[in-house]
């Protein structure tokens, strides 16, 4: 290495630069590197293989360098050219040089564009894949839900949620208010229970709990309320103030004995019951970004 040393010290060009390296070999890691003038290595300096590759690069061999050229390019004058992979090889063999990369910073969050879909996109967030969710027993009401004979079930249900809107039907809204980053937005969607629910009624014992909305006046229930973007866009506030509206007792039906389909107090007792709880469901605590790689919505700063 010594020799190498001396005799790169003593001329410039491209072939001392090759003989050099040459002769120190590469000490290139395997792996990709990412620092200023590290396009292989991930040390603390670069290494003779960086500036080998740089050197590839300069003369227009495929390398890494196509998709980072930032951080070949170490003069930051916009080409990654034999003088970036001589400065590199200065820098790996310990001269005193500053390798001066102009990279953009790491990309965190893509912002978002304020579209109704993405708020429908948290709300599917807050379901499981198949776009269910289960109920939770509620055993100490005066009408238990998912809690036959006292004893709380789970899972139970689930609630299904479609989103789609059939055709001729109308898509979610999001309407800008008075504030240029404050929304309001209206999603609509269908809710259906993909197995009974057990409710337990009063003086008629154990019954089934079906949801369907497309059985009253309209197939759809509609979740409202309102939400705020960071002015850059990058953050969306939670969705904390969710109400869910158009939910009718002609979505519900008591199934059962017949004791059970006469039980309509049940009916609006478990109304006001579930429309609270797909409230509590879909609502959000956190803000809410997209990330860079994966394009999905995840807790801001995680
Ligand atoms: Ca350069």
């Amino acid at each position: 290495m010594r020799q190498c040393r001396m005799r790169w010290l003593g001329a410039v060009g491209i072939s001392v630069v090759t003989v050099c390296l040459t002769l120190g070999g590469s000490t290139a890691a395997s792996g990709a590197g990412g620092d200023c003038g590290q396009p292989t290595s991930t040390g603390n300096l670069p290494t003779a293989g960086d500036a080998l590759l740089v050197l590839k690069a300069s003369v227009g061999q495929a390398t890494v360098c196509d998709d980072s050229p930032c951080i070949c390019d170490v003069d930051d004058n916009g080409s990654v050219i034999v003088s970036d992979a001589l400065l590199i090889l200065k820098k790996a063999v310990g001269h005193s040089v500053v390798l001066a990369c102009s990279c953009p910073p790491p990309c965190d969050y893509v912002p978002f564009a304020a579209t109704a879909d993405e708020i429908t996109e948290a709300f599917e967030q807050r379901l499981d894949s198949s776009g269910n969710f289960e109920v939770p027993p509620a055993c100490d009401t005066s009408i238990p839900l998912c809690c036959p004979g006292g004893t709380p079930l789970s899972p139970c249900g689930p609630l299904h949620f479609d989103f789609v809107p059939k055709e001729g039907e109308s898509g979610p809204t999001l309407t800008q208010l008075s504030e240029p980053d404050q929304f309001a937005f209206d999603i609509p969607v269908r809710v259906n229970t993909v197995s009974d629910l057990p409710v337990t009624v009063p003086l008629v014992g154990e019954c089934g709990l079906r949801i369907d909305t497309t059985g009253g006046d309209s197939p759809r229930i509609h979740v409202q309320g309102t939400l705020e973007f960071s002015t850059d866009r990058i953050s969306m506030s939670p969705l904390g103030g969710v109400t869910v509206n158009g939910l009718t007792s002609a979505d519900l039906a008591l199934t059962g004995s017949f004791s059970c389909t006469l039980a309509n107090s049940a009916l609006d007792f478990s109304l006001t019951t579930l429309r609270a709880m797909i409230e509590e469901q879909l609502a959000s605590s956190g803000q809410l970004c997209r990330q860079c790689d994966t394009l999905e919505l995840v807790p801001c700063g995680s």
